[in-house]
């Protein structure tokens, strides 16, 4: 696929579609847009879609071990929704040219990156709670200003999404606000689920605006409608309190609560951030081995579905 460089563009065509943007008009599928904003839409939404579904390991690794019916049916809800939210994001994405396969195919070759929140493993059962918590709420906060993004198939797909994360958040403070009510041991497993999560949930939110390549036509083409570092303060501010209320404690030696109310922390290690986005975080490969053995596995799911249409070649049958 070719994609012209902003240069390349008619400039006529390029300032109307900054007036429409500016103007707060969504951009639809048909619409013309400059080749530099269909590829970043191609390319953070497949991301995301990725995301949710790759997302769904770390927890399907718990099922079979949840401490009682009540909490594996929750789960399992809880990871179907994140199917679903794959499947409305594969199609806002697929309105932008590049069919599912493709997409699937970018990702199986390491073309596609998907969150580097899902590279780290799940060890007991209150990682479901720290992934609900802090990982959805991470979403959560994320999303919410993508519900205002300027491409529409994108901005749909969210307000469902939104719905539903808000659910999985609280799911996941549930699971810690419960067990750091329970034994001595419980409390330790929440908090050692808090110690591995907390940086890692930070660093979902991309580096620091200055080192954020993408941002600048992001923002000014209104694809995102905050910065990395804007969407990050918003959920420490948030969810620091919530660890408090519960008796967890940030795992941040330099955390200062300021004046204004807001909490500044100490400083990510982006070395272990560029290392999983590279690829080498500590289940990267075991996540795309997996992933790549079931798309296997289902190949004849999606050969039984589009039978019909292969045999009658698109035709309309009508009895
Ligand atoms: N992980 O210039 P930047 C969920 C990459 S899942 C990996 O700031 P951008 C859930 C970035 O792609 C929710 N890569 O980029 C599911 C770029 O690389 P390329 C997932 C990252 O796009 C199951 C480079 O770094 N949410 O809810 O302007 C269970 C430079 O970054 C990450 C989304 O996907 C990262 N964390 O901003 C529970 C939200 N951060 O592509 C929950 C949609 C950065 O140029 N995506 N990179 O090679 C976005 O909002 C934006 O793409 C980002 C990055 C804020 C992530």
């Amino acid at each position: 696929m070719h994609f012209k460089k902003l240069e390349e563009e008619d400039p006529k065509k390029l300032e109307a579609f900054q007036a429409r943007i500016d103007a707060e008009e969504r951009i639809e599928p048909k619409d013309w847009m400059p080749d530099a904003y269909r590829y970043h839409n191609i390319r953070q939404i497949s991301q995301h879609a990725h995301s949710e579904v790759i997302g769904m390991q770390p927890e399907g690794n718990w099922l079979t071990r949840a401490p009682s019916l009540r909490s594996k049916k929750i789960l399992l809800a809880k990871i179907q929704d994140e199917a679903g939210h794959g499947l409305y994001l594969y199609c806002a994405a697929e309105t932008l040219g590049v069919s599912r396969d493709t997409y699937i195919q970018w990702l199986h070759e390491g073309k596609a990156k998907y969150s580097s929140i899902f590279n780290y493993p799940t060890l007991n059962w209150a990682d479901m709670g720290a992934i609900g918590w802090l990982v959805d709420g991470a979403a959560i906060v994320n999303q919410v200003s993508l519900t205002r993004t300027s491409y529409g198939p994108y901005a749909r797909a969210m307000v469902r999404i939104c719905k539903e994360e808000s659910f999985h958040q609280r799911q996941g403070y549930e699971i810690m606000t419960r067990m750091m009510n329970g034994t001595k041991e419980q409390r330790q497993m929440a908090q050692d689920a808090l110690d591995r999560f907390w940086w890692p949930s930070l660093m979902m939110f991309g580096p620091h605006d200055t080192d954020s390549p993408r941002s600048k036509l992001a923002l000014q083409w209104k694809i995102k409608r905050a910065t990395n570092d804007e969407l990050r303060q918003k959920f420490i501010d948030k969810t620091i309190p919530q660890a408090e209320l519960i008796g967890l404690k940030i795992p941040d030696p330099e955390l200062e609560l300021q004046a204004d109310g807001s909490y500044k922390t100490g400083e990510i290690n982006w070395e272990e951030f560029y290392n999983v986005i590279k690829g080498n975080g500590p289940c990267n490969r075991e996540r795309l081995a997996h992933h790549r053995e079931a798309h296997a596995r289902g190949a004849w799911v999606r050969k039984a579905c589009t039978a019909f249409n292969e045999k009658y070649k698109g035709e309309l049958v009508l009895n």
